[in-house]
């Protein structure tokens, strides 16, 4: 028989409704629950049991000694940056002659390439520290053995069966890898390797300096918010709140985030895209400058830059989602959505591909149809590994890397067409009979009359919440509607104040605008608790749906 959530967290001081919401995360045990809720060691690991860290930190060690020029090359999202911005900084405290440099994503493309290999050499690298890439680059590594450089690859992509031969290949995504956590973004990579090296070194190390960083990487890279990652981001969000760095706290005032109220949530929809939109538009360079920015004008410069960047972001992305809507207007029903267009730009693929996936509950692919090569993006749904699909057609690309839910690729464009039929064959195959409807999660009933100071004070403690961690999302039944008005600037929205028995809570309601339900009408809703924007410590509920009480439950 099954254990209940009762019965095998039973004797745990925690009350009923934590227990099923741990059961739900699939934490099982006393001392899986204990381990959750930080109550026990840390889900810290060992840095040494990464592969080759060993080899690396001695590489690096005696580079530092002979004052040789270190390169960190770094990928052109959050995660990358973030990764760049750690190891340039940390190295340079321990004496190192070091530069960055990061990509640009369309004269360049993703990863190392053979022209970069040449420029950093021209520059006077003799070490190459990759930062977030560099699993799938053989050619690239042994051109850079041909120019007697060495190669230390820090990643977290997928391994192909041939490394490049480097000093160290540090991915904890190897076969042969024996670190207990493999989801440790690229950020969280370089943050263990600094650290081991400052012990290496004898020199002190001060993990609060750097954890803003890895909360920002970790979680705009999506990275699974369990085990380590989930302390590291835990603590990386206390630093963020208390950040001394004059970028992240600029790039929070233009934003109208207060940084007292910094949490997973405002990385993943407010900081994230922000740095994001710099490589997607324009050069993530920009980004990496506000990282390691020390002035505060300077800084505020570079976060009102970043800022326009992702105002033309959003535009854009807007713009392709209609002409997306467009060209697969007969193909929606399709096991798997496949379009390009060259109005679709390739900084903006992975985004409409996330976005067609989420609304339409299947896995995207979109690309920038270019005029010999076209270059795209995968998105995924849970149960379809799309990095495993592109593989075997790996034959028909040129190139293509990623996880299982999120991928990238060039392509020859006349291959395209093969291509799709292929994919599409493989997902109608995998996917027969799965049931495509959008559905929201929903966690436990918990009445809002019921949401005390105790119950806020637990729920806290499941926090932070994002990848395979959602936010507790509760069912509300008999809610009485005291006040409901639309708010937005085309009033998309609506503003609640919604009353259960003696308690009325403040709720907002995204996208729900037209269904204004009048004052007095009783609802069921479904709802999760968030900070109030723009305050520090209220809360507000989130309504994400509603129905007419005593409608059919389920
Ligand atoms: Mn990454």
């Amino acid at each position: 028989m099954e254990p209940t959530p009762e019965g095998a967290l039973s004797g745990t001081p925690y009350p009923p409704l934590i227990r099923t919401l741990l059961w739900q995360r699939g934490v099982h045990s006393v001392s899986d629950a204990a381990d959750f809720l930080f109550e026990s060691n840390p889900p810290e690991h060992d840095a040494l049991l990464l592969p080759e860290l060993e080899a690396a930190l001695f590489r690096i060690k005696s580079g530092i000694e002979a004052g040789e020029r270190f390169a960190v090359f770094g990928d052109f999202d959050a995660d990358g940056l973030t990764a760049t911005a750690i190891l340039t900084e940390s190295l340079t405290e321990l004496g190192a002659n070091v530069f960055a440099h990061i990509p640009n994503r369309f004269t360049d493309g993703y990863g190392l390439s053979e022209g970069a290999v040449d420029m950093l050499h021209k520059q006077g690298a003799r070490v190459i520290i990759t930062a977030d890439c560099g699993t799938g680059s053989v050619r690239e590594v042994e051109r850079a053995r041909e120019l007697g450089m060495d190669v230390i690859v820090l990643d977290h992509h997928l391994a192909p069966d041939e490394l490049p031969g480097t000093v160290a290949t540090i991915n904890p995504k190897r076969e042969d890898c024996r670190y207990p956590d493999t989801e440790l973004a690229s950020v969280g990579l370089a943050f263990k390797l600094c650290e081991a090296l400052h012990h290496l070194l004898g020199r002190s190390f001060d993990p609060s300096r750097y954890l803003d960083l890895v909360a920002l990487g970790t979680v705009a890279d999506m990275a699974p918010l369990r085990g380590e990652n989930r302390w590291l981001v835990s603590r990386g969000l206390a630093a963020l709140r208390g950040t001394a760095r004059p970028g992240l706290l600029a790039l929070m005032e233009v934003s109208g985030l207060m940084p007292g109220s910094a949490d997973a949530e405002a990385i993943g929809y407010v900081l994230g895209p922000r740095l994001n939109a710099a490589g997607r538009i324009s050069n993530g360079r920009l980004a990496l400058d506000l990282l390691l920015c020390r002035e505060k004008a300077a800084a505020t410069r570079l976060a009102e830059e970043l800022n326009a960047l992702n105002q033309e972001r959003q535009r854009r992305t807007a713009a392709a989602m209609d002409l997306a809507g467009l060209l697969l207007a007969d193909e929606l029903e399709a096991p798997l959505l496949f379009v390009g267009h060259p109005d679709i730009s390739s900084g903006i693929v992975g985004l409409v591909a996330g976005r067609l996936a989420e609304q339409h509950g299947r896995p995207a692919i979109v690309y920038e149809t270019g005029e010999t090569l076209s270059r795209g993006s995968a998105r995924s749904i849970e149960g379809f590994d799309i990095t495993a699909a592109l593989r075997s057609e790996g034959h028909r690309f040129v190139q293509f890397g990623g996880h299982r839910q999120a991928a990238g690729f060039t392509a020859e464009t006349g291959r395209l067409p093969d291509i799709k039929e292929a994919l599409l064959a493989l997902a109608a195959d995998q996917l027969a009979g799965v049931d495509h409807s959008p559905t929201i999660r929903i966690d436990a009933e918990l009445p809002v009359r019921l949401l005390g100071g105790e119950e806020i004070r637990w729920l806290s403690k499941l926090a932070p919440f994002g990848q395979t961690n959602p936010e507790p999302t509760f069912l509300s039944r008999g809610v009485r509607v005291a006040e409901s008005k639309v708010m937005g600037a085309d009033g998309a929205h609506l503003r609640l104040k919604l009353k259960d028995g003696p308690v009325v809570w403040p709720g907002i309601a995204f996208g729900f605008g037209e269904l204004s339900p009048g004052p007095g009408s009783v609802l069921d809703v479904v709802y999760s608790l968030k900070a109030e924007r723009g305050t520090e410590g209220a809360l507000e509920l989130q309504v994400k749906d509603f129905a007419p009480a005593g409608g059919p439950s389920g």
